[in-house]
């Protein structure tokens, strides 16, 4: 009994330490950005669960791109619901555009249904690889006329030299430790690859780069998912991980548009669960062993 009682304040003093810890360095997460102008993430979409979005804006989960009228560029996690350890299905998910405050339906704020969704088999919780995925809207841009603040943009088609300075956008996890109401964009530069090694390891396999502020401060966080890394106009990465959010020496992860490009061109509304890639990859392995050989 005593040595029960003990063990219960023993267990709640370490409680408290990790909670007061885990508090007090209440990193900086889209950490430190800046409400983002709509001029800018016209493109930005929100995932959100069907489910929770009884309270408009509750069941953001994830950002994503528009990257044509019904189409939907995000991470493969964010497709996942990892208490079931499945895909989830294309019904479960709304996707919203053309607001900046999480919770407000506007002029021109579209909310679609999502007809089906892609991703590949290759993709891995456990080490992030191919982290890609894509949804088609039931009702995206109304065609044939321009829509004030949603246009889908381009994805690049090369890589991006280390330096670059290029934006990240979404409702991710502010320095409060909380999704965010507004929708905010911060400044990011792309990390060489040996850098990028240099804080994950091995961590880092193809298809997936850094990109951040190596002093830390700044950077896309939890809920910020899926979303868009811009450069120059062009849609270049999709936040996928990290250690930790702005903490100095662990920039962002992100997803490779470029590196993903054909897969994510020759999705289409009627290809819903795919696995070609884990199959291109493979024999694009293969095909290349077989050259150096
Ligand atoms: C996350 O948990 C997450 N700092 C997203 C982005 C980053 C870290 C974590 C990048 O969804």
């Amino acid at each position: 009994m005593q040595l029960r009682g003990l063990l219960l304040i023993v267990l709640v003093i370490g409680f408290e330490k990790s909670y007061s810890q885990s508090d007090s360095k209440l990193d900086p997460r889209i950490i430190n950005g800046v409400e983002a102008p709509i001029s800018r993430t016209k493109f930005q979409v929100s995932i959100r669960l069907k489910q929770h979005d009884r309270i408009f804006g509750r069941g953001h989960i994830c950002g994503g791109s528009l990257i044509g009228p019904n189409k939907v560029l995000t991470a493969a996690h964010c497709l996942y619901n990892t208490d079931r350890k499945r895909y989830r299905k294309a019904k479960e998910f709304i996707v919203v555009m053309g607001t900046q405050n999480r919770f407000s339906r506007v002029n021109g704020t579209i909310v679609s249904d999502v007809t089906s969704i892609a991703y590949t088999n290759s993709f891995s919780l456990d080490t992030m690889r191919d982290d890609v995925g894509v949804m088609f809207l039931k009702t995206g841009l109304p065609a044939n006329k321009t829509h004030l603040t949603v246009s889908p943009i381009v994805l690049s088609n090369s890589s991006v030299a280390p330096g670059t300075k290029c934006q990240v956008s979404g409702w991710g996890k502010t320095s409060q430790g909380l999704l965010s109401t507004d929708l905010m964009m911060t400044n990011v530069s792309i990390i060489q690859q040996g850098v990028c090694r240099t804080s994950y390891g091995n961590g880092i396999v193809e298809g997936m780069f850094c990109a951040g502020s190596l002093l830390g401060g700044t950077d896309s966080c939890q809920g910020d998912s899926g979303g868009p890394l811009v450069c120059n106009n062009e849609l270049v990465g999709i936040v996928s991980w990290g250690n930790g959010c702005a903490q100095k020496g662990f920039p962002g992860v992100y997803s490779n548009v470029s590196y993903y490009r054909n897969w994510i061109d020759s999705r289409n509304a009627s290809a819903p669960v795919d696995y070609s890639f884990g199959f291109l990859s493979l024999s694009f392995t293969l095909a290349l062993g077989i050259l150096f050989n």
